[in-house]
C-alpha cells in the first residue's frame, strides 16, 4: 500500500505516524502548502482537531478522513458525506478514562480537594492551620446527565457507586436504564443538585447550558464538564458563580481552548482541568491506534473500523 498517499496536517499522536508509515507514503504537512499533483494523491487523512470543508475541496481523490478523537466535531462531516468520502472516529476504547476523570472532578469539586493538597505543599498544614470544611457533601445529591451515551452510561455506573441518585436528559429515552428519564434540560436542572454534561458539540447543543439552566441548578448546584465547551454559556456561568446563583463547577472543556477565561480562575468554588479526561498513555496509545486501524482497513478490506453515522460506508474499490 505504499503507493497510497496519506495527508497527516498538523499535530498528531506519534504512535499513529509509527503505525502508518512504512505502510503509506505518509504526507505531514498541510493542505494549503502542497502542489496539485501531490493533492491529486491524496486517499487518505489522518487529522486531530480540525479538518473543514475547504481542506476536503482540496482533495479530490480523498476516500476517508479518520479523526483522532470520539468527538469528530472538528471535521465538516456534511461535506465529507456529501463528497462520499468516509469519516472515522475513535469511540469506546476512551470510555473508562473518561468516565474515571468524570468522577474525580465531581469529587474533585465538591469537596475541593485539590485545594486541599495545594494547602498541604504550601506548608500550611505543617504550620499547624486546618484546611476549611467543604462546604458541600456528595452525600444525599441527586445528579442529572446530559447526554447517555457510551461515555455518560460509564459516568452513570460509576455514579451509583458512589450512591447518588441519576436522571438523564437526552432526546431519545433509553429502554436499557433504570435511570430517571427528564424530557427537556430545563427540567432536569430544576430536580437536580449536580448536572454533568456529556454531550457532542452540535448545531442543537450550542450554549444549552445557559442563565437560564443554571438558574434553575440553584444555589446549591454544581456543574460538572466533560463534553464540549461549546455547550456552556461561559459569559452566564461566571456570572452565576459571582453572584451564588451556583454553589460550584468542575470543568475539562472550555469554548475556545486553550483560552480559559482569567475569571475562572478565580473562583475558589471551581475546578479546573485542562482537556485531560482521556488522557493516559495506554487510552491515547489505543485512541490512535483506532485511527491507524481505520485507515489500514479500509485500504486493506474495504471497510472502515469505527465510522461515524452521518458519513456513507461504501466498498472501496
Ligand atoms: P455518544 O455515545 O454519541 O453519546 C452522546 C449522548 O448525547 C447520547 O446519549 C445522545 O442521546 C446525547 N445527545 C446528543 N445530542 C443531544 C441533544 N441535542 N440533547 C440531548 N442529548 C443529546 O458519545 P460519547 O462517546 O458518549 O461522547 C460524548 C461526547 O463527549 C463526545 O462527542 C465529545 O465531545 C465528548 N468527549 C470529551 C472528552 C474530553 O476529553 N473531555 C473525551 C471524550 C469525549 P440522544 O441521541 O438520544 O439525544
Ligand atoms: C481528546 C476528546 O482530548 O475524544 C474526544 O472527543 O475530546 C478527547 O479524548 C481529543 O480528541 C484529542 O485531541
Amino acid at each position: 500500500m505504499t503507493d497510497i498517499s496519506v495527508l497527516v496536517p498538523g499535530r498528531i499522536h506519534t504512535r499513529v505516524i509509527e503505525r502508518l508509515e512504512g505502510r503509506f507514503t505518509l504526507v505531514r504537512a498541510d493542505v494549503a502548502t502542497l502542489d496539485a499533483a501531490t493533492l491529486a494523491g491524496i486517499r487518505g487523512v489522518a487529522v486531530s482537531g480540525s479538518f473543514p470543508a475547504a481542506a476536503i475541496d482540496a482533495l479530490p481523490n480523498l476516500e476517508i478522513i479518520a479523526s483522532f478523537g470520539v468527538g469528530y466535531d472538528g471535521v465538516d462531516v456534511s461535506r465529507a458525506a456529501a463528497r462520499n468520502i468516509v469519516v472515522s472516529n475513535t469511540p469506546d476504547v476512551l470510555n473508562d478514562e473518561v468516565a474515571d476523570t468524570a468522577v474525580a472532578l465531581v469529587i474533585n469539586t465538591v469537596r475541593r480537594l485539590p485545594q486541599a493538597e495545594a494547602f498541604l505543599r504550601a506548608g500550611r498544614w505543617g504550620r499547624g492551620e486546618s484546611f476549611p470544611l467543604s462546604p458541600l457533601s456528595l452525600r444525599g445529591r441527586r445528579v442529572g446527565l446530559y447526554g447517555l451515551g457510551r461515555i455518560g452510561l460509564e459516568i452513570a455506573h460509576r455514579l451509583e457507586a458512589l450512591k447518588l441518585e441519576i436522571g438523564y436528559h437526552t432526546r431519545n429515552p433509553r429502554a436499557d436504564v433504570p435511570y430517571r428519564y427528564f424530557g427537556s434540560l430545563r427540567e432536569m436542572a430544576g430536580d437536580v443538585d449536580i448536572l454533568l454534561c456529556i454531550v457532542p458539540k452540535t448545531p442543537e447543543t450550542h450554549k444549552a447550558i445557559d442563565a437560564d439552566i443554571l438558574g434553575a441548578l440553584g444555589p446549591q448546584g454544581v456543574l460538572i464538564n466533560v463534553g464540549r465547551g461549546w455547550s456552556v454559556d461561559e459569559a452566564a456561568l461566571i456570572a452565576a458563580l459571582e453572584s451564588g446563583t451556583i454553589a460550584g463547577a468542575g470543568l475539562d472543556v472550555y469554548y475556545d481552548e486553550p483560552r480559559v477565561p482569567e475569571a475562572l480562575l478565580g473562583f475558589e468554588q471551581v475546578s479546573l482541568l485542562p482537556h485531560v479526561a482521556s488522557a493516559s498513555v495506554p487510552t491515547r496509545n489505543a485512541m490512535a491506534d483506532l485511527v491507524a486501524d481505520n485507515i489500514i482497513d479500509w485500504f486493506s478490506i474495504g471497510r472502515a473500523r469505527t465510522p461515524v453515522p452521518e458519513t456513507p460506508q461504501p466498498i472501496s474499490g
